[in-house]
């Protein structure tokens, strides 16, 4: 409770911020965008795990301002990027019951003048369990605005070919549970190939997760994965740095 507490001041004291880690184009090694990931320093605690501070964010509804925080941080400085790199934001499911969703998401689209197309909002595939029309229908107006939709975690909740089938997803990110045992063993490598596989029949893109070595990416390099993520490349890093990383790297 003190947390939660702690939580709804935090936005205002300045507490929260955005770290960006890099996603690369596997074919070419260029960066192709980062995605933002909320971070937390605490003035007592110190750094609060976003897993813990989110979740506590869903229960208590703050998450509809820390959602529309990260969205607009996460925007604005995307705005300061060279103007082909993309900017990926986690939403959570509690997201899409709140108050006019994509009505937020468009105001701060117009607010920080990022064009729409340069945005990627990633859904877990655990959201979709619970959902119905009412959430495929938010998914459809979000697109609309002219952005794009990854389903996130992927292989790591259930139905989750159904769910390919029924939601117009843009991107799979497959789970970086899959990428770690791909060095150990055929069969995590036959799973990803299969939802590599299945992408491009749905003609959606695919993004890998949590890669560490150069032989997880030299075999979905094979697999034909368009991009990657992972601590190989990058950890995620403050903006200053995710700059410095564009100024290097582009
Ligand atoms: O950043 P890792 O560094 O620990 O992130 C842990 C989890 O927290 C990830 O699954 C990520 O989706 C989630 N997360 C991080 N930042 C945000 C955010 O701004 N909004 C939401 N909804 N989830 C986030
Ligand atoms: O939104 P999502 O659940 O995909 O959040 C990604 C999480 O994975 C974040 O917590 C991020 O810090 C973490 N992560 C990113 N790259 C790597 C990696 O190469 N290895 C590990 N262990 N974790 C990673
Ligand atoms: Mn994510
Ligand atoms: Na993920």
């Amino acid at each position: 409770r003190q947390l939660e507490a702690d939580l709804r001041r935090a936005i205002e004291r300045g507490e929260l911020e955005l770290h960006y880690q890099p996603s690369i184009v596997l074919k070419t090694g260029e960066i192709a965008g980062f995605e933002a990931l909320a971070r937390w320093r605490h003035p007592e605690r110190g750094n609060v795990p976003p897993s813990l501070f989110i979740s506590i964010a869903e229960e208590c509804g703050l998450i509809h301002a820390i959602g529309e925080w990260s969205l607009a941080e996460a925007c604005h400085q995307a705005t300061t990027w060279p103007e082909h790199l993309k900017i990926a934001v986690n939403l959570s499911p509690v997201q899409f019951s709140g108050p006019d969703l994509v009505g937020m998401v468009r105001g701060v689209l117009e607010r920080t003048g990022l064009p729409a197309h340069r945005l990627e909002l990633e859904i877990t595939e655990q959201m979709l369990l619970d959902s119905g029309e009412a959430t495929l229908a938010i998914l459809r107006d979000l697109k609309a605005l002219g952005l794009h939709v990854a389903m996130d975690d992927f292989g790591t909740g259930y139905s989750s070919l159904n769910y390919l089938r029924s939601f117009p997803f843009d991107r799979i990110k497959v789970d970086r549970s899959f990428v770690t045992g791909l060095g150990t063993g055929a069969q995590n490598a036959a799973i990803v190939r299969a939802v590599i596989d299945i992408a491009r029949v749905l003609g959606m893109r695919t993004t890998a997760e949590g890669i560490e070595t150069v032989d997880q990416q030299r075999v979905l390099a094979l697999l034909g994965c368009d991009e990657v993520q992972g601590y190989l490349f990058s950890r995620p890093v403050p903006a200053a740095e995710a700059k410095a990383l564009i100024g290097r790297w582009c």
